[in-house]
């Protein structure tokens, strides 16, 4: 999965592709890079971001979705109903809810659906997440919002760990060492580790233990090495879909252990 951020404010594309030509350009070079999905999104949800009213999130993403839609899959990331329906009215087939509350409306349109399990909301989220087993707690939370999702009428589910979502270095890297078990629920596991601050973190010489941001960590555009190692460990532990910026990379790296494997 390809990210297409039509934002201005995304943490590591932001500003690039706001503009319709420049998203359907990158939209059509991530296909041509061996992605089997695009996720449009018109919100950053990066820690500390500010909300995109929906107006301005449907005048940055449908446009779009409308036009990739013919030529490759297109997932909806957003958390508002008004534009996952929209989003799934004019060809996207994957609603990507960082919020994990929107099923039902992907079961309306027959779309797939990815719950992902944060904690707080953008603004607050990173200021101090804190769990006392937080493999057992975002395993239970994705648990029920499957079920919730399978009641609903969802019939192509995918279940995130959310890294970086109110989490800290060693809470991603907790639940990193947890895929297997979460793969070993048997619901399709999509996960977005690509150019997250965490990586940035642990390039840079800090700890596991160092909360993000007590260290100047790798810049985004820095983090490609760790960005491909998470997403060769994930497919190792039988994750279903990665979500990527460096489409590109991460398809050759794949293409490698896939074929190793074989
Ligand atoms: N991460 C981001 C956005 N959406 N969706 C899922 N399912 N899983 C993720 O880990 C995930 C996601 C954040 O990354 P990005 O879109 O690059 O940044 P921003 O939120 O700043 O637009």
């Amino acid at each position: 999965m390809g990210v297409l951020n039509v934002t201005s404010d995304s943490f590591s594309d932001g500003g690039l592709y706001l503009d319709y030509e420049a998203a359907l350009r990158r939209g059509r070079e991530m296909l041509a890079e061996g992605a089997d999905i695009v996720d449009v999104g018109g919100e950053s949800t990066r820690p500390g971001a500010g909300a995109v009213p929906a107006d301005e999130e449907l005048r940055r993403v449908v446009p779009v979705v409308e036009a990739l839609a013919d030529e490759v899959r297109v997932s909806i990331d957003t958390t508002k109903a008004s534009v996952a329906h929209a989003a799934l009215s004019c060809g996207a087939t994957l609603l990507n809810d960082v919020s994990a509350s929107l099923a039902s409306v992907a079961a309306e349109y027959g779309a797939g659906f990815v719950a992902m399990h944060r904690k707080g909301m953008p603004a607050e989220m990173q200021l101090d997440p804190h769990y006392d087993d937080v493999v057992g707690e975002v395993r239970d939370f994705l648990a029920e919002r499957a079920d919730e999702a399978k009641a609903a009428g969802v019939t192509e589910l995918y279940i995130d760990p959310g890294i970086g979502f109110g989490k800290t270095v060693r809470n991603n890297l907790q639940l990193l060492g947890a895929l297997p078990e979460l793969v070993a629920t048997g619901v399709p596991v999509l996960v977005g580790t690509s150019r997250k601050s965490f990586i940035g973190h642990l390039g840079a010489g800090g700890s596991a233990d160092g909360r993000v941001g007590d260290i100047a960590p790798l810049g985004a555009d820095e983090r490609l090495a760790g960005s491909l190692a998470s997403a060769v460990w994930a497919m190792a532990c039988g994750v279903a879909v990665v979500r990527v910026h460096d489409v590109a990379a991460t398809v050759q790296a794949l293409r490698l252990i896939r074929d190793t494997a074989a």
